[in-house]
């Protein structure tokens, strides 16, 4: 390691003197102007990654569905995953480090995380459409470089695009081929596929209106359109030509604000969704007759695949375990249906996918979603296998048939994080082979009535939870005080939990009607301060 060069080109890129950043949940998110060492200093780290892994390692730069202004950077490890949480830590140490510090902190964790420095390291970028996105991501460039990292630039792609090509290269092509193109082709290969005998169905089932949150998935929906156009026609809205980033709009607008998107025009039940700023999560809505507005989330769409998987099953024969993944925001409608009418077990994890994603692969098929819309479903490698292999020795033509869907099906998941074009081309897949509309599916079950808040506080960390942030255990009393509250109102559940993204202290609550889950929120809230 050159030390002398990582001094002077990090002059080039100064921490500002007092800045703490954590790498959270979702990598460091801040105001773009306060991450330019950060994303220098993450280069660095990638490297040492890559060389301890001796894989590639992806770095995204992009703050998802924060605004315009902010900014953010996260590194994926050789399946595609998040960071493994040590090297989180080794994230935060190195983004802090003051200046003159910085060399003698990189190779403390060289040292504690025994980083082959003769190791060759290869680096994967990608970054959003933020207008600060191009110059951030050249400041993790020259961190790469001057660590002499090899490296590939995707330029503007989605957080799961990225995700997509770092997984793909750590299989030797495997998985598929690591450019935007075989991304294309292998999603609209299978999406084709499975939607082929249902070609001439009605066309309501076959358009779509799209909210891009003013974010990359515009540009990516724009170019993958003419591969899917024979079986699914979107109408983008909010593509980024007018309006601002995640303004107003998107899926994380849409999910909390539980209203549609501005800049969409929705006609009464019209099938529409919404992707966030980064195309990692997506929700459908759509307005009724009355012009009340549905929000179909992450729990219904969790719903929805999961009883399409169990139903090809049986149909195949084959008994493979399903499980499903949900986070203490789920719906406690949601829960209900999984458990009692579908008949499969649900898990809940901490919030922040990678407490999803783990979980999900310890099933054969591990489906998982957040409320929020993040999410995806995972095949073990011994699943794959299986159902490959009984695609080509099943002689019953229907279990044949079932087979053929479920193989396209795991094609068309990204198997690396939740994808809001992978998840939408599985929908969109599962509407049209089920003859379902959008109403239909939305009422598969009734949501609770719920509301989220969030509360400032003086320090959030003095709130600590267990049982997957159900639960409060400090301060102490604030569960007792919680649950006395939730005793008043029926069908009631609530909780809290210091944010992983922003400095607050987030309140979830739901009952039997809207007032009552306001007012459990709101009293909630007050017994927090
Ligand atoms: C991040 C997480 C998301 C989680 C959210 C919670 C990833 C890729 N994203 O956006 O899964 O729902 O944080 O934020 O892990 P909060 O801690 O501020 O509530
Ligand atoms: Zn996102």
């Amino acid at each position: 390691m050159d030390l002398d060069a990582i001094t002077e080109y990090s002059a080039l890129h100064p921490k500002p003197s007092g800045l703490i950043l954590q790498y959270g949940t979702a990598g460091f998110r801040t105001k773009a102007e306060h991450l330019d060492h950060v994303m220098f200093r993450m280069g660095l780290l990638a490297v040492l990654r890559s060389k301890q892994t001796k894989s590639t390692i992806g770095v995204m730069v992009t703050a998802s569905h924060n605004p315009e202004e902010d900014n953010g950077v996260k590194l994926v490890d050789p399946l595609g995953e998040m960071l493994a949480p040590s090297w989180e830590e080794h994230a935060t140490c190195l983004a802090n480090a003051e200046e003159q510090d910085m060399p003698r902190v990189l190779m403390d964790i060289s040292v504690k995380a025994a980083v082959n420095l003769q190791q060759d390291a290869f680096i994967v970028i990608g970054r959003d459409t933020r207008p600060t996105s191009e110059k951030l991501s050249q400041s993790v460039i020259d961190g790469v470089t001057v660590l002499e990292g090899q490296f590939h630039d995707y330029g503007l792609v989605t957080t799961p695009q990225l995700h997509y090509m770092v997984y793909c290269r750590n299989t030797s092509g495997q998985y598929g081929e690591a450019t935007l193109e075989g991304y294309y082709q292998k999603l609209s290969k299978a999406f084709m596929e499975l939607t082929k005998q249902t070609l001439c169905s009605e066309d309501e089932y076959r358009s779509l209106k799209v909210d891009c949150a003013n974010g990359i998935g515009a540009l990516k929906l724009k170019e993958m359109e003419h591969y899917v156009s024979q079986g699914l026609s979107v109408q983008l809205f909010n593509d980024g030509t007018k309006g601002k980033l995640n303004h107003l709009c998107g899926a994380d607008f849409v999910k909390s604000h539980q209203k549609p998107p501005q800049g969409m025009e929705m006609k009464s039940n019209e099938k529409c969704c919404s992707f966030d700023g980064d195309a990692d999560r997506i929700v459908y809505h759509y307005l009724d007759v009355d012009g009340h507005f549905h929000l179909i989330d992450g729990d219904k769409i969790a719903t929805l695949i999961s009883s399409f998987l169990k139903e090809l099953l049986l149909e195949i024969g084959e008994s493979l375990n399903i499980g499903v993944v949900q986070t203490a925001y789920a719906n406690g409608s949601s829960t209900r249906y999984l458990e009692e009418v579908m008949k499969v077990p649900v898990y809940c994890t901490k919030t922040g996918v990678k407490h999803l994603h783990h979980k999900a692969q310890e099933f054969d098929i591990g489906v998982y979603f957040e409320a929020n819309g993040h999410g995806t479903v995972l095949f073990s490698k011994a699943a794959e296998t299986k159902i490959r292999q009984l695609t080509k020795e099943l002689e019953d033509e229907k279990r044949k048939a079932a087979a053929k869907m479920l193989e396209n099906v795991i094609d068309l998941f990204n198997q690396a994080a939740g994808d809001a074009i992978s998840d939408m081309l599985v929908i969109e897949a599962i509407l049209t082979l089920k003859d379902l509309t959008i109403q239909q599916w939305d009422a598969l079950y009734m949501d609770l009535p719920n509301r989220q808040l969030k509360v400032k506080v003086a320090d959030r960390q003095v709130i600590s939870t267990t049982d997957a942030e159900r639960q409060v255990v400090t301060p102490p009393g604030l569960q007792e005080a919680i649950n006395d509250l939730v005793k008043k109102y029926k069908l009631s559940r609530a909780f809290v939990r210091p944010s992983g993204t922003e400095d607050v202290v987030r309140v979830y609550a739901e009952a039997d009607s809207q007032e009552n889950a306001d007012s459990l929120a709101r009293a909630v809230s007050l017994a927090v301060f």
